[in-house]
């Protein structure tokens, strides 16, 4: 899946290729591209923002840089679209899974204070948020994005599928324990090391019930 990111601070998105997601770019599987907006704009002093129309703190990202990178960027409108942006629909692991089928996205970053709005009506196709909470900028929600959405990209988990795990049944995950057997005088609980995989497979789906009745109950009602 290719996924190119518009963005004002392109080296922010170094993290993106490390760990899982870089072995995942190793394997062919993702193709992730930060675009410095900055060198689409045809201002002779390479500005990008001004001030807000009808007055108002701070600066607005202008739109001929950012129209002119789309533009140049997908010329076939073959990527999904994407606006960062608390006025979004929120992100989910069910929207994660959707985005992951498509061919590839564009993710559109805007820092200031937004993006002039008829850059985001001439080329942007939705627009998605992370929470209900306003960050510096889009980057590090178009990182979770990437981050939530490659989870779903088959291969990019070497172990078990994003789909075969708890949240995927809309439940939060049971406890995991590891080496030793004793810690600090807690014990790992002893159907654990029992061996007796049907009564392990019971007491996660215990845990995963009791967790999400305790913890968000909001996830058991449809
Ligand atoms: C984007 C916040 C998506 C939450 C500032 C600029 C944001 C955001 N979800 N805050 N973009």
């Amino acid at each position: 899946m290719k996924i190119k990111i518009l963005t004002l601070f392109p080296s922010m998105f170094a993290p993106l290729h490390e760990s899982i997601l870089g072995r995942a770019e190793k394997k062919g599987l993702l193709d992730i591209e930060a675009i410095d907006i900055r060198a689409y704009t045809t201002d002779k002093h390479l500005k990008c923002d001004d001030v807000p129309f009808g007055g108002g703190a701070g600066m607005v990202m202008t739109p001929q840089p950012i129209v002119d990178a789309v533009e140049s960027v997908d010329p076939e409108r073959k990527l999904r679209r994407i606006y960062l942006s608390p006025r979004g629909r929120t992100l989910t692991a069910e929207v994660a899974r959707q985005l992951s089928r498509e061919d590839g996205l564009l993710l559109l970053c805007g820092h200031y204070e937004g993006v002039d709005q008829r850059a985001i009506d001439l080329t942007m196709d939705e627009e998605l948020s992370i929470g209900d909470y306003v960050l510096t900028g889009g980057e590090l929600a178009a990182m979770v994005v990437v981050d939530a959405v490659a989870r779903f990209v088959p291969g990019v988990l070497s172990e078990g599928s994003a789909e075969e795990e708890s949240f995927s049944a809309g439940l939060l995950e049971y406890p995991q324990y590891t080496r030793p057997q004793e810690f600090r005088g807690l014990r790992v609980p002893d159907v654990l090391l029992s061996g007796h995989h049907a009564n392990i497979e019971k007491w996660r789906a215990a845990q995963s019930a009791a967790l999400t009745q305790a913890r968000r109950p909001d996830l058991l009602k449809d």
